[in-house]
């Protein structure tokens, strides 16, 4: 008998909410042969990376996922064998009560927002309150050993190796998205919140003596690109010229497709969780907008995440990519810091290769939930 899995992911901002859980989903189905339920309270922002969701559906089936929209009242259904609220999502009181009422209480657990900080490994796994005698657990992702480590399809590496190597593929992939870039051209993509550093960084892209082609995905950087270029309204489809700079806008595109994107480019600035992770897949090298926290408390994770990605880095080409994350997170000037960091451009870009390959070896997330499961059982 397949375990049954309930995923609840409530949509509280943005993508990385329904992108981590959609993505998890999927691959508990496709890999580890599970039979799961995706609960969303909204399916707006599913919709925008998998075209074929009916928003309006109380019940659909996607790539073998049962997918329900999270009713305001909870009908009356068994609790799953594994139960997972993500980022700390409040379950359905009714819910709870079905999960106290099975003969034998289902896993519980919390997945967690993603951290290199150190306190991550010593909360993984650790119980959490419970319910009616159902104990609910911790599930930290992160990139150290000890913790439930990163969402990575099987054959991802190898897929997006493949990819890399076929520059006709490329081509045609870029092609089908309507970009041409001119011979020569970095290969930049944008994916980012509001920036006010970034007009600095678009100002030397464009008196650059290499001709760069900047891919910005439909979102909420756009105001500034707009502010930068001196245009009325900014929407997919557009292209600008600037000096040796040329600002393309893209829909917002299917998950697999922003892979490939990302796949592509020289470059990838991204942001949130999912983006961030794919980023690192894509074993480019990339800069991370993280999401804004009170008191400042993102830049800790920042800080974190970047003492352990610069591991094995020269001096000079760490000092250079620190420098550059945190201006783009402090929203400072990104001009000199990116020429600096364009100096150290072989060492940083075989270093994000060696960084991909070394987390690859971590059991993914997916896998060690399933494990997770097993051992409890
Ligand atoms: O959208 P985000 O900013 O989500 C954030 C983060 O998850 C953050 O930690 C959380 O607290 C906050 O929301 C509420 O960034 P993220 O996580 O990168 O999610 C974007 C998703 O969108 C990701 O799954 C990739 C996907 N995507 C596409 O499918 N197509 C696209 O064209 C683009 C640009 C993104």
């Amino acid at each position: 008998m397949k375990a049954r899995w309930d995923i609840f992911c409530s949509v509280v901002d943005n993508y990385g909410d329904i992108g981590v859980t959609w993505r998890l989903a999927r691959q508990l189905v496709a890999e580890q042969g599970c039979a799961v339920r995706l609960w969303v309270d909204d399916l707006r922002a599913f919709e925008r990376m998998c075209p074929e969701v009916d928003v309006q559906a109380a019940q659909q089936w996607q790539e073998g996922v049962d997918v329900r929209l999270w009713p305001a009242h909870w009908p009356t259904t068994p609790a799953a064998d594994v139960v997972i609220a993500a980022f700390a999502c409040q379950l359905p009181p009714d819910y709870m009560e079905a999960m106290a009422a099975r003969e034998r209480t289902p896993l519980w657990m919390n997945l967690d927002y993603l951290s290199a900080e150190e306190w991550v490994v010593g909360c993984h796994g650790l119980p959490s309150v419970k319910f009616k005698g159902v104990q609910k657990y911790f599930f930290f992702p992160g990139f150290r050993p000890g913790t439930g480590g990163l969402l990575r399809e099987a054959g991802l590496i190898e897929q997006r190796q493949a990819f890399q190597r076929d520059s006709q593929a490329q081509q045609q992939f870029l092609q089908d998205l309507g970009v041409v870039p001119m011979a020569g051209a970095r290969l930049i993509s944008l994916f980012a919140y509001e920036n006010a550093g970034l007009a600095s960084w678009l100002e030397v892209l464009a008196a650059d003596g290499q001709p760069t082609h900047l891919l910005v995905p439909e979102g909420r950087i756009l105001g500034d690109v707009q502010r930068w270029l001196g245009v009325e309204a900014l929407g997919a489809g557009q292209v600008h010229l600037r000096g040796a700079l040329t600002v393309q806008v893209l829909p917002f595109v299917r998950q697999e497709q922003y892979d490939r994107l990302l796949w592509c480019c020289d470059f990838n600035a991204v942001r949130g969780e999912d983006s961030f992770v794919r980023a690192q897949w894509a074993g480019r090298p990339l800069l991370w907008h993280i999401y804004r926290q009170d008191e400042d408390i993102h830049l800790d994770k920042l800080d974190a995440f970047l003492e352990r990605y610069t591991e094995g880095l020269s001096p000079a080409a760490k000092g250079a990519l620190i420098a550059l994350w945190q201006a783009w997170n402090t929203d400072a000037d990104m001009g000199a810091n990116w020429k600096m960091l364009l100096e150290h451009w072989p060492e940083v870009t075989a270093h994000a290769e060696k960084w991909c390959l070394e987390q690859a070896l971590q059991a993914d997330l997916a896998t060690a939930l399933v494990h997770f499961y097993e051992n409890w059982i």
